[in-house]
This record gives structure tokens, C-alpha cells and sequence, in this order.
């Protein structure tokens, strides 16, 4: 009988399953239901409510679960439901779910013969849930980091410096707003945590990866920070469920699963993790001083790490990675968006954005331009503000390169507190399909780079966390390695290497590039 092994990622704007066969290294589901269109009665608009305050973004948690009981009918009808070994998944990190006492009766007594909903409506203390793109915390970040000592020491403590999304703010918000309806609080669940409990039937665990990102945990030690967890909301201690590594086994499926969708009775479930963290696995970063840059709307540049660094900058974030390892995550906000305005003003294409970079050398002799379009989070930078060193702005191709090497060189400046020189990077994204930009970016970090599709990379890493933890339980864990082969290898023929003498010119205007940055942030 095939190995199956079901990844589920709860995300900001669906929920996707994907189903893995170990054995024969196939994928053989992908499916994905969209919130605003399967469940038009919640009125969601891209998976979250519409709030005067645009600071103040939520989503109702049902939204969740009924989701999750339109993909398991959808995955019915595509696998035997009855192979699937182990279960695990993601969440969109940050967001919080807030239950009431009747939440764990509720969980342990879910009767097959009625929806997930119809019994679960009652359980939250909270309607609505907060999620990472809720910025309306300011206030709060600033009280917590302040009684942690400041930046430098809340970093030291949580991996990040305090941030808006994060849990602990968010908490200590609702505390500072609706004491009476917190006081009611019996549990706060993450995302990731929800709805793995929901499969289990009891409260779940929550994982080292999205533990990390809520301001709480102990980085270091990998237990909540009694300080950081005082600091936040009284009591809060009692709320929290155990921390746990991700590849344990926190237990089996419910039966009202069983009943109601096929799965086997002895169907072990993992705790679920961030979307982040599941990615690390999904993208096959299974190896310390792996790196793969995201090059999205924003960019982003994460990778695993065998020892535990910290941004002194406090811009980056440490999580916990499935590997057992620390993983970061550092975000750039001026990534395709800063592209585009560069493109779009000189009336290009992408093809011909790409000649511009052909057609100019790496270095672009000494031609600086620093891309802050919009306000950037690294380095953090307020007031946006596009500056140019020896650019004539009338430089057409002088301009495409300038831009693509600021953001290149941005990124090899501000990840090197994590202590190690990437030997190869991933590349996904929408304009990881852009030979050029790869060249550069390989010629700037002075290594090979590959392309990689992924487009599910998170559900893809939950069901690979799923078969590693379930082979773990059963005394035969593989190497990481041996997991993931197979799944997560990038696109074949698609290594870009760094040009010869490239290298040596970026090792100098980095310099010069940190330089010009630090004179014009504000
Ligand atoms: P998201 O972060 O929204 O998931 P994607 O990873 O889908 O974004 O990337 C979308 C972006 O990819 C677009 O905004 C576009 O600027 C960029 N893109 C697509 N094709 C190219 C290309 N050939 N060269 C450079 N950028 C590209
Ligand atoms: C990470 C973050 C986002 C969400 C998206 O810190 O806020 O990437 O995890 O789902």
C-alpha cells in the first residue's frame, strides 16, 4: 500500500492540501480552496474583513474550519483517504485564535454526524482573529519592548524585535481593549496551532518555528519567556499550550474524522508550523548555510542557520527551523514593486529591462541608486526616497542595473549578522524567471543560483514534516536529505554562476553601497 503523507496550509487567502506518495516521490494532490469564493457568506475580501481602520486587518476563524471541511471532501475525491499516514501543516504566522471554555469539551466530543462549524461555532472568546497583516499595535510593541529592556534585548530574547503582527502585541491589545472577553480566555492558539487542534480534538501544541514569531518564546532555550509572557497580559502563561518540536507526533486524528472523511483510525498528526518554516522544508533547505531569495512583490531572503545569530539591527527575524536548526526571514519591501517603477518609466517590457542588464557591466562603473519607492522594513526606512550616486536619472540602462545591484547588495549587506556566506541559492518568485536579474544576483553573492519552482512550497514542507515525523515516531527517522529528494530539487539545467571578475568588483561597491546608504536613511 503507498506511503501518503497530507500537508495542509491555512493561508492568508485559502487553504491548500497536498498529498505526497514517499514512495514513489510523486505528488498526487494539489488543491487549494479560496475563502472569498467558496465561502462568500463571511464577506471576506482577499481572506480578511474589511476594517475602517486599515491598521486593524482579522479574519473570522470559522472561515477556517469551514475551509477545511471543503478541501477534505475535495481531497476524497482524488485520494484514498485511508493510505495517508500522518497529517501535518502551516499557518499564515502571527494570527491568533482566541477560545472560551467550551472549546475543549467541544473539540473532544465532535460528533461526525453534523459539521465542523455547526459545532465549533460557540468555542472562540474572540469573533474575529488578528493576522500578520494587522499593523495596529504600535503602542503595544513599544510598552513590551520597553519592560524587555529595549530592541537589543528583545531581539536577545525572541528572536525579533518587537513588530506589530506578532502574537504577543496582538494579545496584549485584546487585553488592553476587551479585558472582560480576554479574562474569558481559556486558550490562545496560532493559526498553525487552530487548526491542528481541531484535527486532533484536543488543544495542540505549538511548534518552535511559529513560536518564534509571536514575542514569547525563549529563542535560545525554546520555552516561553515568563518576562516576555508578564509583559504582554496577565495570566497569559496558563493560555499558551506546550512549545514542542515540529517533527514530534502530537497525536492521532479524531475519530469524527475517521467517520466522517475515511482516514484511518491510527492517522498520527504533527504539529503544524508557521508557513514560513514549512517553506524552509518545501524548498529544500534542509542543510545549514542554505539560502533561497524569494523575489516576490516584496523580497524576501531566508535561510537555515546551525547556530543561533540575531540581527543587532533588529530588522531580521529568527524562527525555529523543522530541521531542529534556526531559520531567518528578512524581508525587503522595495522588491518587484521597485522593479516595476523602474521598468514602467522607462517604458520597458521585461524582455527589454533584461537587455538593459545585459548590455551594461556588473559594477555598473560605481553607478549607485538606493530603491526606497515606498518605505522599506530593511533597512528600516520611513520616509521613502529614491537617491542616485554618479546616475544621470536619464540613464536608461545605467538605471535597470542600478537597481537590481542596490537590491542585490542590500540583501548580502543586511543578512551577514547571520554569520554565513551562502554556498548556493534558490530562487523563486515571479521574477526568479529572469535570467538577468538571476546573473546579478549570483554575481553579488558570489555563488551559483538555481531556479526553483514552488509554488506550494509551505503545504508541500508540511506533508514532507508529516512523513519525517511520522518515520521519526515509528524509530526510523531519515536524514532530512533523504526526505525531501525528490520533492523539493530545483529546475534542471537552470544554474546561473557568477561571472569571473564580477566578484571581485562587488566585494568593493558593497562597501561603497553600505556607505551611501547609511548617509541617506531617515
Ligand atoms: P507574490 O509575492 O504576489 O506571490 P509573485 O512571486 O507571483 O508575487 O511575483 C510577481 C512579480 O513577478 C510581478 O510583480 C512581476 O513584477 C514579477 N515578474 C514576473 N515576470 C518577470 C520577469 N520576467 N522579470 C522580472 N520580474 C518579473
Ligand atoms: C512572516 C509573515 C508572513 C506570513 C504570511 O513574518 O508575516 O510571511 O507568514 O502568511
Amino acid at each position: 500500500m503507498a506511503r501518503l503523507f497530507l500537508g495542509i496550509d491555512s493561508s492568508t487567502q485559502s487553504i491548500t492540501g497536498s498529498v505526497i506518495d514517499l514512495d514513489s516521490r510523486a505528488l498526487v494532490f494539489e488543491q487549494s480552496v479560496n475563502f472569498d469564493e467558496a465561502l462568500p457568506a463571511y464577506g471576506t475580501c482577499n481572506g480578511v474583513l474589511v476594517h475602517e481602520d486599515q491598521q486593524v486587518v482579522h479574519t473570522p476563524p470559522a472561515v477556517w474550519i469551514e475551509a477545511l471541511e471543503i478541501l477534505l471532501a475535495e481531497l476524497g475525491e482524488v485520494v484514498h483517504i485511508g493510505s495517508i499516514q500522518a497529517v501535518s501543516g502551516s499557518g499564515q504566522q502571527h494570527g491568533s485564535v482566541y477560545l472560551n471554555e467550551t472549546a475543549r469539551p467541544a473539540l473532544a466530543a465532535l460528533d461526525p454526524s453534523r459539521s465542523l462549524v455547526d459545532q465549533l461555532g460557540g468555542i472562540f472568546s474572540r469573533a474575529t482573529s488578528p493576522i500578520w497583516m494587522d499593523s495596529s499595535t504600535h503602542e503595544e510593541c513599544a510598552e513590551i519592548r520597553e519592560a524587555l529592556g529595549g530592541l537589543q534585548q528583545a531581539t536577545a530574547i525572541t528572536g525579533s524585535n518587537t513588530f506589530e503582527r506578532f502574537t504577543g502585541p496582538q494579545i496584549r491589545k485584546f487585553f488592553k481593549q476587551e479585558p472582560e472577553a480576554y479574562a474569558k480566555t481559556t486558550d490562545i492558539a496560532l493559526v498553525s496551532s487552530f487548526i491542528c487542534s481541531v484535527l486532533c480534538g484536543e488543544i495542540a501544541p505549538i511548534d518552535h518555528g511559529d513560536g518564534a514569531g509571536m514575542n514569547l518564546m525563549d529563542i535560545l532555550r525554546k520555552t516561553w519567556h515568563e518576562a516576555a509572557c508578564e509583559a504582554t497580559a496577565p495570566g497569559l502563561a496558563d493560555k499558551l499550550p506546550p512549545l514542542v518540536a515540529s517533527d514530534s507526533i502530537c497525536g492521532k486524528i479524531h475519530p469524527y474524522f475517521t467517520a466522517r472523511y475515511g482516514f484511518h483510525p491510527e492517522t498520527k498528526v504533527a504539529p503544524f508550523s508557521g508557513d514560513n518554516p514549512s517553506s524552509v522544508i518545501g524548498t529544500g533547505l534542509v542543510d545549514p548555510g542554505m539560502v533561497a531569495i524569494s523575489l516576490g512583490t516584496s523580497d524576501t531572503y531566508f535561510g537555515t542557520m546551525a547556530e543561533l545569530h540575531l540581527d543587532p539591527n533588529g530588522e531580521g527575524h529568527v524562527f525555529g527551523s523543522p530541521t531542529g536548526d534556526y531559520m531567518t526571514l528578512i524581508c525587503f519591501k522595495n522588491g518587484s514593486l521597485a522593479r516595476e517603477k523602474v521598468r514602467d518609466a522607462y517604458g520597458l517590457d521585461w524582455p527589454g529591462f533584461s537587455d538593459m542588464l545585459k548590455d551594461t557591466p556588473p559594477g555598473n562603473g560605481g553607478k549607485l541608486l538606493l530603491p526606497w519607492f515606498a518605505p522599506e522594513i530593511v533597512p528600516t526606512v520611513l520616509t521613502p526616497g529614491v537617491k542616485r550616486r554618479e546616475l544621470d536619472p536619464l540613464d536608461v540602462p545605467g538605471n535597470c542595473r542600478a537597481v537590481v545591484e542596490a537590491q542585490m547588495m542590500s540583501m548580502r549587506l543586511h543578512s551577514e549578522w547571520m554569520g554565513i556566506r551562502p554556498g548556493q541559492i534558490y530562487a523563486t518568485g515571479g521574477a526568479s524567471s529572469n535570467q538577468e536579474i538571476l546573473q546579478v544576483m549570483a554575481n553579488v553573492h558570489a555563488c551559483p543560483v538555481y531556479q526553483f519552482t514552488s509554488t506550494n512550497g509551505a503545504s508541500l514542507g508540511a506533508a514532507l514534516r508529516a512523513a519525517q515525523a511520522c518515520l521519526g515516531d515509528a524509530g526510523s527517522a531519515p536524514a532530512w536529505r533523504e526526505t525531501v529528494k525528490g520533492f523539493t530539487d530545483p529546475i534542471e539545467g537552470s544554474q546561473v554562476r557568477p561571472q569571473s571578475g564580477a566578484v571581485a568588483v562587488y566585494d568593493d561597491l558593497v562597501k561603497a553601497y553600505a556607505a551611501f546608504e547609511n548617509e541617506n536613511r531617515t
